[in-house]
């Protein structure tokens, strides 16, 4: 029996010990967690990073994805990652305002207008210095992954002008500079957690929303939906987040994995978005709702009618946040 235990006890050490790829690296399980449904391109970034992990790691690390806000809302898991009982999260830097008040400024309407443009300015100085940011609240931000340009979709009619928006019962991001710009725009906005938007849709106590065509398909808002415009009205980034009490004690090497892996994300999950999205489209058309089109002069007068919101947000995003994000942008333009 002795011998038995023994052998066993060896046998576990042996193979305890050659599974890491080196002497750096401890089995780890890693939980993430998601507001989104599993089949929308987060999916995508997140299988591209188990692989990755699993190939750096010797398969000594699990990730475990956790959909729909199954552990909580966007908030409440950067939260959790804060006081380290949560590793990771995707979450979308709006409800994050709550923590860093400065991420409102990728909230100012119509800022980005093109996926490129958020490319450049995401992954360039402009993206580093919000990164940054996030360290003092106990946040590693390891990427940006996309959530994408925002539309509108609605129960009641075409929205195709800026009168069209009166009165509209519309679910916004808990977030200040959402709240504004719909409430500036004549909507009688509400602020609300993602998890809750499919039945606050389907009881009617809202009549409206606003997010990716690839988040209105894979969370089927388009079961009780019934126009959608094409507003683009913001582009807003998804962070990858990492709680930093728990990543402070990852070695030098595990946290490099952690960069390249979710860097290695990045990638799969915005080809994933983009060509998504065209697809998407066509499920949301195909489900019986209207695709409205802005037409050049009502779009310059709704933005007309939001400009103040740069001004107003400055407040609590700051004036030099907006500054700066404005001079990355010129920049960029090639202006
Ligand atoms: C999912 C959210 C979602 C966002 C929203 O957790 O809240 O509308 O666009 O993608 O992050």
């Amino acid at each position: 029996m002795k011998t038995l235990i023994t052998t066993s006890v060896a046998a576990v050490l042996a193979l305890t010990v050659a599974i890491p790829a080196s002497a750096e690296i401890s089995e780890r399980t890693i939980r993430i967690a998601n507001g989104v449904a599993e089949d929308h391109p987060v999916g995508d970034g997140v299988e591209a990073m188990q692989a990755c992990v699993e190939e750096r790691t010797g398969g000594a690390w699990t990730i475990n994805a956790f959909w729909s806000s199954s552990l909580g809302d966007d908030l409440q898991s950067a939260q959790s990652l804060r006081s380290g009982t949560l590793e990771m999260v995707v979450s979308s830097t709006s409800p994050l305002v709550a923590i860093e008040p400065a991420l409102g400024v990728f909230d100012l309407p119509f800022l980005i207008s093109s996926e490129a443009e958020a490319d450049a300015l995401l992954d360039g100085e402009f993206g580093k210095m919000m990164s940054d940011k996030m360290q003092a609240h106990n946040l590693v931000n390891l990427s940006f992954w996309e959530n994408g340009f925002r539309n509108l979709s609605n129960s009641l009619r075409p929205v195709e002008t800026l009168e069209d928006f009166n009165g509209m019962r519309v679910r916004v991001m808990q977030n200040n500079i959402f709240l504004d710009t719909f409430e500036t725009l004549g909507t009688n906005a509400t602020p609300m957690a993602f998890g809750e938007v499919f039945t606050a849709l389907e009881t009617g106590a809202i009549d409206a929303q606003e997010n990716p065509y690839v988040t209105i398909d894979t969370s089927r808002f388009y079961e009780v939906q019934d126009y959608v415009s094409n507003t683009r009205h913001a582009y807003t980034p998804f962070m990858v987040l990492f709680s930093k009490p728990i990543f402070d004690t990852y070695s030098a090497e595990e946290q490099q994995i952690l960069m390249d892996c979710t860097a290695t994300g990045q990638t799969a999950q915005r080809d994933s978005s983009r060509s998504l999205s065209e697809e998407s489209l066509q499920r949301i058309k195909d489900a019986g709702l209207e695709v409205n089109d802005i037409s050049e002069e009502a779009m310059t007068e709704i933005r007309e009618a939001v400009a103040g919101v740069y001004e107003r947000g400055a407040d609590s995003i700051g004036a030099d946040v907006i500054e700066q994000v404005q001079a990355e942008l010129a920049t960029i333009r090639g202006q």
